[in-house]
């Protein structure tokens, strides 16, 4: 049974409410947005007859907003197949194909975080390089979880610093959620089982860990992480129950390699991408849906709590392509 679902409840008036979460979602995505359309607005301004300049245009633009080649080839052949089979004759007919093969691509990632109730206390381990975005996102999660009366509990696993410990308190004393931490140098494995056992023993709704941000290619630190999964399964055979990496949406191509190498490493069932209301070219996101085609459960545009946003790929795309924002 599903104790919290991210999933968005329908909204009444359904139409008019998303239509203005999708407004206010494009302004949000900013840069990116206007890094990803930019060039694709002014190729699709005006009906053009298709021929190969128009589409090696169109494939050019796909490329440079980081959506990579596999996923560029891919739309390219699509479209070439449709155009072929004369169902589409001019540029405004191929920009309907291209949005719904943009749909297409990130559907299957549609796959918001649902808290079981059946999983007491369900723990969520996050995971990342330095910097990606990991703690103010179990921060903000953190607080939507609490508003939705949730309880909830943080482990400060990130002990390399003791900025980091202080950083994941702040949101704790912030929120009014407990946090366990020991001091810096600790064993981040040691600390989350402790904190998993006081979250057992306390009937703590969520347990989020907070772990240090490495680099996929620095083997010993990824043996940590292995180490904390290990560990927990001591005390919960299924925790953790979702380990979430997050990704900062502006590290492009990079984002792709990071992403293979934790999943490799760890095991990942989530994803949350940050930062896209920042230089991200937006392309990223299909690059990581099609190579990964694991659940995209968050993406960030800010740093408020507001927005850490539930992924819905509709409403990302629409955003995306939107010609004005305002
Ligand atoms: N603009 C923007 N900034 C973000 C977003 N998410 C996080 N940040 C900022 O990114 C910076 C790094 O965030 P942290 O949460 O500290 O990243 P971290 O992954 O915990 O970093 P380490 O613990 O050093 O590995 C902070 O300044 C955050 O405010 C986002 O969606 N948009
Ligand atoms: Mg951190």
């Amino acid at each position: 049974m599903s104790l919290f679902s991210f999933r968005r409840k329908k909204k009444v008036p359904a139409e008019s409410s998303s239509q203005s979460t999708e407004k206010d979602l494009s302004k949000k995505l900013g840069k990116t947005r206007s890094r990803f359309t930019d060039g694709l607005l002014d190729f699709f301004l005006g009906k053009k007859p298709i021929d190969d300049d128009l589409l090696e245009e169109l494939e050019t633009h796909l490329l440079v907003a980081d959506t990579g080649v596999d996923v560029t080839q891919r739309i390219m052949d699509t479209l070439g197949q449709s155009i072929g089979r004369k169902q589409v004759n001019d540029s405004e007919a191929l920009q309907d194909l291209l949005q719904q093969e943009l749909n297409d691509i990130l559907a299957p990632c549609e796959q918001p975080l649902e808290i079981s109730s059946a999983k007491k206390p369900y723990v969520i381990l996050v995971v990342g390089v330095n910097g990606s975005g990991k703690t103010t996102t179990i921060g903000k999660l953190s607080k939507r979880l609490k508003e939705a009366n949730l309880s909830v509990m943080l482990a400060a696993g990130d002990t390399f610093r003791a900025a980091a410990v202080e950083q994941l308190q702040a949101w704790g004393e912030r929120n009014q959620i407990p946090v366990v931490a020991q001091g810096s140098g600790a064993d981040s494995a040691s600390v989350i089982f402790d904190a998993l056992q006081s979250a057992k023993a306390k009937g703590v709704d969520v347990l989020i860990a907070d772990t240090a941000g490495r680099l996929h290619t620095q083997a010993g630190l990824m043996d940590e992480l292995k180490k904390v999964k290990r560990v927990l399964t001591k005390l919960d055979a299924e925790a953790p129950h979702e380990t979430l990496l997050v990704l900062d949406g502006g590290t492009g191509q990079n984002a792709l390699t990071q992403a293979e190498q934790f999943h490799k490493a760890v095991g990942l069932t989530g994803l949350a991408i940050t930062k896209l209301d920042g230089t991200a070219k937006g392309g990223i996101v299909f690059a990581i849906a099609q190579k990964l085609a694991l659940p995209i459960r968050f993406i960030g545009v800010g740093e408020k709590v507001e927005d850490l946003r539930t992924f819905n790929a509709s409403e990302f795309v629409d955003a995306l392509l939107k010609v004005d924002p305002s």
